[in-house]
């Protein structure tokens, strides 16, 4: 199957972009397990179960050669001291990178490799993020009232590895600060 040249628009001020292929929702019952403070996910929970994040995605062959691009909206939040931010993965295809361009919003990439190495990336608008081969990645949404906004592109054969990251988390977590973000160990990471 060949694919024809297309194209996609987004504007400012909520980049959703007018035509897509794919809208993916995800709330805060699809991260159970995944904040540090279990307590206020549990009182979170209790009031509803708000939406933490969408991706827009534009389609394409999952082939080598091919990319797929899309725009992610991080809502803001916190649970307990953690803010709202993504799953998180690593690529199923390990030595597959990554391109984010935080279009709006305040974030921070969290990213690790299986060896051990830890990485945390400011995300402010303009900020052209490459994430390497083999870092696993998840945004997190440090702003206090707006959304964190992103434009990702990457290897449409990639896949995703979710299981990792679901059962171990990140080594790293970022939390709210008395001034700033900051970034602490895992209590519960687990080899
Ligand atoms: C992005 C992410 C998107 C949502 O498209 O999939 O930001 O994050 P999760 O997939 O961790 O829920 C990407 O990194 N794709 O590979
Ligand atoms: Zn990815």
């Amino acid at each position: 199957m060949t694919v024809q040249p297309f194209v996609h628009s987004i504007r400012p001020p909520d980049f959703i972009p007018e035509t897509f292929d794919n809208h993916i929702v995800r709330r805060l019952s699809d991260m159970r397990g995944q904040f540090a403070d279990e307590a206020a996910y549990e009182r979170l929970a209790g009031g509803g179960d708000p939406v933490l994040y969408e991706v827009y995605e534009f389609l394409t062959p999952a082939v080598a050669g091919e990319l797929l691009s899309g725009i992610s909206i991080l809502h803001s939040g916190v649970v307990g001291e953690e803010y709202f931010m993504t799953k998180g993965h690593f690529h199923e295809v390990l030595d597959t990178a990554e391109i984010y361009h935080c279009l709006s919003g305040r974030g921070v990439m969290m990213m690790e490799t299986p060896e051990g190495r830890s990485a945390a990336v400011d995300l402010v608008p303009g900020t052209i993020l490459y994430v390497p081969p083999r870092w696993a990645h998840r945004s997190v949404n440090v702003a206090g009232d707006s959304d964190l906004i992103t434009f990702f592109a990457y290897p449409a054969h990639a896949g995703h590895d979710y299981a990792t990251i679901e059962s171990r988390g990140f080594r790293r977590l970022v939390l709210q600060g008395d001034r700033a973000p900051r970034t602490v160990d895992n209590p519960r990471w687990k080899e």
